[in-house]
């Protein structure tokens, strides 16, 4: 039975042959218009990348290599271009337990961030450093040969991938107490260890909670800010470290990874001003409130989707299975029978209904988990293995570096002069 390493080295040269004729055939040919708004409006809805790993619907959501979520759910731990057998998919565990640990150089640059310095920006500069040991940048400085980038990538996003629960853990005792950090498990899976280094490890649900956390949180299509910052930056032959260091400081971003942490700040600041149980009528105002005040709702709306996030759907559903009562989770199913309405009443938000992030917060919450400035770094965590498996196929592809064109207004207004 191969290795994951194998199962790709066995798939790239089809694939290679795969984009070759698919570019002989429809290179040329044209994908519709640009208009000028596009240029202005952050590039929204411009076909500009290609990414097999996830595709994103705006009605349906996301498909995991064409897999819904709850196909997904179903299949796991299996996957669907490698399915490997129970005894794989142990092997990868211990494969990353293996690569697990982090150079004492990066422990201390993480011990003496002051506990005021946001969590987010300590897990990037942690994993910017890792790059120290790259397998890329030290292979790529031996004079590899191009067809062989994808082979350290390889290493390089295994080591990321492994060294991140190592990394999480340490800042998060490091900022809010709990003492020493214990091993990881070579017998366990990912989402177990990851919770044992938080402190965890003794409530099963918040490991399933994890699972389900990493799975939906993992890639959301290739242009998202995360994805599509970790795909540039590597286009340099920036090593996985510097890329998905580069992809942290996007997700970090209050309208993109961070909302999770504001979507609970802000459900907070409800409860405190409304008080327990408030009403229909309250929570609409609250709402209003926060619309007239010039700031968005946090957890509502999306760039692509146009339906409600199948990856909110998959947490209400974990939330109605295991905490029904939860005052926080009733606030935010209130909060999902009002805030679309008034959205669409206010008329601005193409989409007015909840994203991923207007349910996070409330699940980890429940389990005891409610450091909110913590929540980013959960996220950034699961987007490692899409932003990873994407610079594995980049550089198997051979992706060029990106250079997009920009142009100026008085260029704009000089094209169209008299059309
Ligand atoms: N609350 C208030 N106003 C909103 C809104 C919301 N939740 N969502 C969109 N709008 C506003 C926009 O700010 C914009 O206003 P202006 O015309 O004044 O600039 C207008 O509606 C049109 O925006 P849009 O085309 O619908 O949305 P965008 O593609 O520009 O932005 C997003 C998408 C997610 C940034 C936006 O919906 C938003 O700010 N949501 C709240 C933050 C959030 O939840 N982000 C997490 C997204 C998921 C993730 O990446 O993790």
């Amino acid at each position: 039975a191969p290795t994951l390493k194998e199962r790709l080295a066995d798939l790239i040269p089809a694939e290679i042959e795969n984009v070759k004729a698919t570019r002989a055939e429809h290179g040329k040919k044209s994908f519709g218009p640009v208009i000028v708004d596009q240029l202005y409006g952050g590039m929204r809805g411009l076909p500009a990348l290609i990414w097999d790993g996830s595709v994103l619907d705006a009605e349906e959501g996301i498909r995991f290599r064409g897999m819904t979520i709850p196909e997904v759910q179903q299949a796991l731990p299996k996957a669907p271009w490698w399915v490997p057998t129970q005894e794989q998919v142990n092997a990868l565990s211990r494969d990353w337990a293996a690569r697990s640990s982090i150079p004492s150089f990066v422990e201390e640059i993480l011990d003496r961030c002051p506990p005021t310095l946001h969590p987010m920006s300590q897990f990037s500069l942690a994993v910017t450093a890792l790059n120290h040991d790259s397998a890329f940048a030290k292979a790529y400085a031996q004079g590899i040969s191009k067809k062989d980038y994808w082979q350290p990538t390889f290493e390089d996003a295994m080591d990321l991938i492994a060294k991140l629960p190592n990394i999480a853990g340490r800042i998060f005792r490091n900022v809010y107490g709990g003492g020493k950090l214990p091993a990881i498990e070579a017998d366990k899976d990912y989402s177990y260890n990851l919770a044992k280094l938080l402190g965890f490890a003794d409530k099963p649900e918040f490991v399933e909670l994890l699972r389900l956390y990493i799975t939906i949180h993992s890639d959301h299509e290739g242009g998202n800010v995360s994805a599509h910052t970790g795909k540039l930056v590597g286009s340099a032959l920036s090593d996985p470290f510097l890329a998905f260091g580069a992809s942290l400081n996007g997700l970090a971003g209050p309208l993109h990874g961070l909302a999770n942490q504001e979507v609970l700040v802000w459900l907070r600041k409800m409860q405190s001003k409304l008080g327990e149980n408030p009403t229909d009528e309250a929570v609409r105002e609250y709402v209003w409130s926060t619309l007239k005040a010039g700031q968005v709702v946090p957890g509502y709306g999306h760039a692509v989707l146009r339906k409600t996030d199948p990856r909110y759907m998959a947490q209400r559903e974990f939330a109605l299975k295991h905490l029904p009562d939860d005052p926080m989770f009733k606030l935010v199913s209130q909060v999902f029978n009002i805030v679309p309405n008034v959205l669409l009443e206010a008329g601005k938000a193409k989409n007015p209904w909840p994203n991923v992030d207007a349910h996070s917060g409330v699940l980890l919450t429940h389990y005891g988990l409610d450091q909110m400035n913590f929540y980013t770094v959960l996220f950034g965590v699961s987007r490692a293995f899409g932003v990873a498996a994407q610079l594995i196929w980049d550089r198997a592809l051979g992706a060029p570096i990106e250079r997009p064109k920009s142009y100026s207004t008085a260029a704009i207004q000089k094209m169209f002069k008299d059309k």
